[in-house]
């Protein structure tokens, strides 16, 4: 497999659609009715939520405290996949300048963005759709994807130079983004029995990778035929969301359920990625999800995206593999691994459910 082709389709951008002001949405944005979004999705106030944790008991001097901590970072990582932090370390101005940064990037002429048109060859720049395949059903957003680490693969000229503080708010976001995954990364290798640093280890130690991938969702007229990211776990090891303050849209896969996601002030919504459910040999799952839109508000998250070195082999830990419980997936590159949702698109968790051994 290689993406070396161009786009099969013209790229159209769903913020000119929308700003069109056309009423009905194009067919190639409609899903089929499995796959739409519930009307009873629960986005009433009493309902579920994701687990919401305050990191700061990490870092007390305080045993018990962290002790506790570890233990509800354990608890969301068996049942959820997926669970808010405060206190995490990240300052919340600099969140906020970060999506002020970037809304202002989607909201400048066309031909500004144009300019940064992405390919399939390495998805860096302005683009519209995931995934190659001819006549695909697209989802409702346009996004901007950009490389962070390894250090080699950081471009400026990548980045878009307006506004003009873009770059040196999304460096500093992402050192900040960087130390917080290293902690977590910790914390997550201490919940399954191994030493602190194994993860981030088997991860490449300080060659890991980094990228972010700034999704910009448009109102849409007919929010209950489409969605703004289909389902999909994320291929890589760990994902901080930011997700935008005024308007909700994540859903996180519970059992038969999807649970539209309430977003804590100045949280980061954390998830598992299929590397790290490779690496722990399934103990913690990386979870489906997938992102619904609305007629009267836009919405920007930015995704950042924190992966092993891409050419390193990951398998589950040998300390994980018992006869009882024997490796379940085959070793793999994560570019190898993520030539698949390259390829097709986001696909539930079709890619790794794949290649476990029956
Ligand atoms: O926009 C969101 O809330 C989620 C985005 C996401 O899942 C992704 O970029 O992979």
């Amino acid at each position: 497999m290689n993406c070396t082709q161009d786009w099969p389709e013209p790229i159209v951008r769903v913020q000119s659609l929308s700003n069109s002001g056309l009423k009905s949405i194009p067919d190639r944005y409609i899903k089929p009715p499995t796959q739409r979004p519930l009307k009873n999705s629960n986005n009433s106030p009493n309902k579920m939520n994701i687990p919401l944790i305050d990191l700061g008991g990490l870092f007390a001097d305080d045993s018990t405290l962290r002790a506790t901590t570890l233990s509800q970072i354990s608890d969301a990582c068996r049942e959820w996949g997926f669970f808010q932090v405060v206190n995490h370390g990240v300052r919340p101005e600099l969140m906020d300048c970060a999506r002020k940064v970037w809304r202002q990037f989607f909201h400048q002429p066309m031909e500004v963005k144009q300019a940064y048109a992405n390919s399939p060859k390495t998805y860096e720049g302005y683009g519209s759709r995931l995934g190659i395949k001819s006549g695909a059903i697209l989802d409702w957003s346009d996004y901007y994807y950009l490389h962070y680490l390894p250090g080699c693969l950081k471009d400026h000229k990548k980045w878009p130079a307006h506004p003009a503080s873009l770059r040196e708010v999304i460096d500093e976001y992402s050192k900040q983004v960087v130390e917080l995954c290293g902690t977590l990364m910790e914390a997550l290798s201490i919940n399954v029995g191994l030493e602190k640093d194994y993860l981030q280890s088997a991860f490449g130690g300080d060659d890991i990778g980094a990228c972010l991938r700034v999704n910009f969702y448009p109102k849409c007229p007919q929010p209950d035929l489409t969605l703004g990211l289909s389902s999909h776990s994320d291929p890589g090891g760990l994902t901080l969301l930011l997700p935008d303050e005024h308007v909700s849209g994540l859903q996180v896969r519970k059992d038969e359920d999807w649970i539209t996601v309430k977003p804590a002030s100045h949280a980061f919504i954390v998830n598992i990625g299929d590397q790290i459910q490779v690496l722990t040999n399934a103990i913690y799952k990386s979870v489906e999800h997938r992102v619904i839109v609305n007629s009267d508000q836009e919405r920007v998250s930015l995704a950042f995206f924190y992966n092993p070195k891409s050419d390193l082999r990951i398998q589950p830990s040998k300390e994980l593999v018992t006869p009882e419980k024997p490796a379940l997936y085959p070793s793999m590159t994560f570019d190898q691994y993520r030539l698949y949702i390259r390829m097709k698109g986001p696909q539930g968790k079709s890619q790794v459910e794949s290649l476990k051994s029956p």
